[in-house]
């Protein structure tokens, strides 16, 4: 190498050596020297046009691959405008490296007014992040990376957070980059445990299986599960998938419907995996209003017994500790052969929907029928996509991203540009409302620009219209829930991308399976009144 390795090259070689090797970010005169070395370590970096949207761009791309990306930003603003990808990500447990760099070390907390000043970053981040730390030698990159890459191994998945002061990323180092230690996720479930896990699921009438997003890789055991008890499952918008949505015990990601709560209710045990079993989960404020027994599988410890306490609590991985408890219980006849096949409660359900939900099922219909089964869908704060937590036919897991933990309005487009990067094999579509598209649709450049094949749903109803609903719900005269919309097919040819206006099912359906096709991003608007 002819150039000196500095801290700034072994950063992104220690994140080599780690196994990162894409990076989404903006580089500015105090990051200059973590872009020294990149090139060298083979690292893709993404020039995305605005640092939240390189957050929500290594969201999806985690998502999408199980791998976390690196975010890099400048110090200051390039920190705080990220921050809400970053609260994003911790709320839905997504894993994600954010390297900052920071003003020089001799300055810190002195609030001299230098450039990019924060009076104190790392306090900034700790408020969302995982973890958040500040270097102040060679040494200590390495301890933190070590640190944070043990962290998102072991721990339930965070947002972790590097500051290197951008004097220090200037200095030469000696130090050479390390593979540090893997870990095996399975903490091991005792015997016991177990043991009392299946005697109460082997007691229970009517079991009730609810799996969150830590439940992704139990799938097949989540299965074999409820068929052996012959219960219902219900996923939460994270755990969406988890159980083929077709198969007769499952319910869906249906929490949301009182109908469903109700079933919640008559339930003499639930299981609930890997979920948090929170507001956003639920999608209304009610608690739960559960009377059964509960036994609660999760690996963070805190979620164990938080609101709704565990009669049993089994801190665990989902995938291991679910193999040993579908291993063990008997096979019998339950109350679905009774209260029959979830197909039952989903017709009624689906009878109680208003024609507005009607439209916007048949919308989403008409993009299932366009997309191949294993279809990535990154969606937005809209209306479209709370009913598609139900209505979206889907029966592999980590196909609907949903921003559910945080509600960022915005998440769509650049996490479907995350996760096509990740996957460029996978069909990836972005689907958002007119409104929320407004936030990061500068993004489309960077989809152009990546030459990205990325359809762009925009389900348009002229209006921010779950806000314009809820103040007519509330008696509230509907204001400031109508914004000018751009005309989003020229905005879409003005960034060089496709774009166009689709009119029905058919024709929706007929211009996905052609964006899919098209070698660039197409944006398609879909106006809720044709439905
Ligand atoms: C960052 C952020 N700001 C504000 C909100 C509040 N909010 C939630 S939905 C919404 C309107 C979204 O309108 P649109 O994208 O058109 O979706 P629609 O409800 O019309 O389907 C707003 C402002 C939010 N979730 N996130
Ligand atoms: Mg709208």
């Amino acid at each position: 190498m002819t150039d000196p390795t500095t801290v700034g090259c072994y950063v992104v070689e220690l994140l080599a050596a780690n196994g990162v090797d894409t990076v989404f970010g903006i580089p500015g005169v105090h990051t200059l020297e973590l872009y020294r070395g990149i090139a060298a370590t083979g690292i893709r970096h993404i020039l995305v046009r605005h640092e939240q949207n390189a957050g929500f761009a290594a969201d999806g791309f985690a998502r999408a691959s199980g791998k976390p990306a690196a975010a890099f930003v400048i110090s200051g603003p390039g920190v705080t405008n990220i921050l809400t990808a970053v609260a994003q990500a911790a709320s839905d447990s997504v894993p994600m490296i954010v390297v900052a760099s920071t003003p020089v070390r001799s300055s810190l907390g002195k609030r001299w007014g230098v450039l990019h000043e924060l009076r104190n970053q790392a306090a900034v981040v700790t408020g969302v992040a995982g973890q958040a730390r500040t270097a102040f030698s060679a040494a200590d990159v390495r301890d933190h990376l070590r640190a944070s890459f043990a962290a998102l191994q072991l721990e339930r998945p965070r947002p972790v957070y590097l500051g290197v002061p951008l004097d220090l990323l200037a200095e030469p180092t000696s130090l050479s980059p390390e593979r540090f230690p893997r870990f095996p996720r399975n903490v091991p479930v005792s015997a016991e445990t177990i043991r009392e896990a299946v005697e109460l699921l082997d007691s229970a009438d009517r079991p009730l299986i609810i799996a969150g997003g830590g439940s992704r890789e139990a799938g097949e055991s989540i299965r074999k599960l409820v068929e052996a008890v012959d219960g219902y499952v219900i996923t939460t918008a994270a755990g969406k998938g988890v159980v083929p949505e077709g198969h007769p015990a499952s319910l869906g990601a249906s929490l949301q419907f009182p109908e469903i709560q109700e079933l919640v209710a008559t339930a003499d045990v639930v299981l609930a995996v890997g979920t948090e079993l929170s507001e956003t989960d639920i999608y209304t404020t009610n608690r739960l209003p559960m009377t059964g027994r509960l036994i609660r599988i999760d690996l963070d410890a805190a979620k164990l017994s938080d609101h709704y306490a565990s009669d049993l609590a089994i801190q665990g991985d989902a995938r291991t500790t679910l193999e040993a408890i579908a291993g063990g219980v008997a096979t019998r006849a339950g109350w679905r052969s009774e209260a029959g096949p979830a197909t039952v409660w989903r017709q009624q359900l689906e009878q109680g929907f208003g024609s507005p939900a009607q439209a916007a099922m048949a919308a989403l219909l008409a993009i299932r029928a366009g997309l191949p089964a294993e279809a990535i869908v990154c969606t937005d704060m809209t209306q479209i996509a709370y009913l598609g937590n139900y209505a979206f036919p889907t029966d592999q897991p980590g196909c609907w991203l949903l921003p559910s933990g945080y509600g960022a309005l915005g998440y769509a487009l650049p996490a479907a540009i995350g996760a096509k990067v990740a996957c460029p094999e996978r069909a990836v579509v972005a689907l958002a409302g007119d409104y929320g598209l407004q936030f990061t649709l500068q993004e489309l450049m960077t989809a152009v620009e990546l030459g990205l094949s990325l359809p762009v749903i925009v389900w348009n109803n002229s209006a921010l219209g779950q806000i314009r609903d809820d103040m007519r719900a509330a008696g509230i005269a509907a204001t400031a829930v109508v914004a000018r919309n751009p005309d989003f097919v020229a905005l879409a040819h003005a960034c060089g991308a496709e774009g166009l206006r689709t009119h029905g099912a058919a024709e929706l359906t007929e211009a996905l399976r052609n964006a899919l096709r098209h070698p660039g991003p197409t944006l398609l608007e879909v106006v809720d009144t044709d439905f």
